[in-house]
């Protein structure tokens, strides 16, 4: 059994020279917040936790309780000075933290990722992405907006059956399992890595004929399965908590998908660029896969939009080429 703490392993990234010591706290105030989220989740309706909010969020989606207390939780710990601005997929606008101007970094968060599962009892999460700042004085919406490879740290804590946090400050991907009994994240695997072949694909198959041509290819050679192109049998899993599903590929490899589709032609995708995509498709790369949105991968993307949607296709790293050599294919006509 690993004795190595989530604070010991960040010590000694720190004593590399791998983050520095305001990092650390980052990411130390934020992993103490998902032990207090973990425990709240946990509590369910004993808790009161459970049911509507009764409020929309910016996105115009209805809030549960447990969005609001989550993001409350994540808020609360972050006015003590260790990031200057916050912006989280619940929230309209940034929020500066107080007297934190002096601090290098911005935290976004999706505060309660997989809220249609809360109720259920099935897996969810919270969701992070660390941005340096990029100016000095006020922080501006502006200085949010950079492409996701400039993260300096990024990750989920999945609340299921394990409380895990798995993260990434660009020295491969460490997954930590809380130890219920001491409230402490424990090491347990690192340099996590992701197959680059998979016999299993995650997309939400209600919305199939509202795909593009490329996915609905793709889709339908894998349900053909030994009897199509593909020549094996494909397995399919839909969690519908994008930390779950991306849980899972990281762990056993896979492809998710949540793509563009022509319910809202105009809207790029259902998941949030900043909140969710980014942070997420940076664990992916770090672990050996990739992350697209049909036309670039996902960190090269220069967000236009705090709220930005956008198309994901991530996970093992053949598949993720194939989708996307099926975009380029339909572009150029073949
Ligand atoms: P949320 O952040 O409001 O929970 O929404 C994002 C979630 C993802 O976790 C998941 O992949 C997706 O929405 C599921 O959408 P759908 O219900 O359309 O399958
Ligand atoms: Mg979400």
């Amino acid at each position: 059994m690993t004795t190595t703490t989530l604070e010991h392993h960040l010590e000694a990234q720190q004593a590399a020279g791998a983050i520095s010591a305001s990092l650390r706290r980052v990411l130390e105030t934020t992993a103490s917040a998902c032990v207090r989220i973990s425990q709240l989740v946990g509590q369910g309706a004993l808790g009161g936790v459970l049911g509507s909010a009764g409020s929309e969020n910016v996105q115009g989606e209805v809030q549960k309780k447990l969005d609001i207390i989550a993001n409350d939780t994540l808020m609360a710990a972050h006015q003590g000075g260790s990031v200057a601005a916050l912006a989280s997929e619940e929230m309209d606008a940034i929020c500066p933290v107080p007297g934190g101007e002096a601090c290098e970094w911005l935290l976004l968060f999706d505060p309660l990722d997989g809220s249609s599962n809360i109720d259920v009892n099935v897996s969810i999460g919270t969701i992070f992405s660390v941005l340096p700042r990029t100016g000095t004085g006020p922080v501006t919406e502006a200085e949010f907006l950079q492409p996701g490879r400039q993260q300096a740290a990024a990750g989920y804590c999945i609340y299921g059956p394990q409380t895990m946090l798995v993260l990434t400050t660009g020295c491969g991907v460490q997954v930590f399992t809380l130890d219920r009994n001491s409230g402490r994240f424990l090491l347990t695997q690192s340099a996590l890595r992701v197959p680059e072949d998979t016999k299993e694909f995650a997309i939400n198959m209600s919305n199939s004929r509202h795909w593009a041509p490329p996915v609905r290819r793709y889709i339908t050679e894998c349900l053909l399965g030994k009897d199509g192109a593909r020549g094996k049998d494909f397995n399919m899993r839909w969690i519908a908590s994008m930390v779950a599903d991306v849980h899972r590929v990281l762990s056993r490899g896979g492809i998710f998908m949540y793509p563009w589709d022509k319910r809202e032609p105009n809207r790029p995708g259902k998941l949030r660029l900043m909140y969710e995509a980014n942070p997420m498709s940076w664990l992916v790369e770090q672990a050996g896969g990739a992350a697209t949105n049909s036309q670039q991968p996902i960190l090269d993307i220069q967000p236009a939009a705090l709220h930005e949607r956008v198309s994901v296709i991530l996970g093992s790293k053949n598949e993720v080429e194939r989708v996307t050599s099926y975009h380029n294919e339909e572009k150029q006509g073949v």
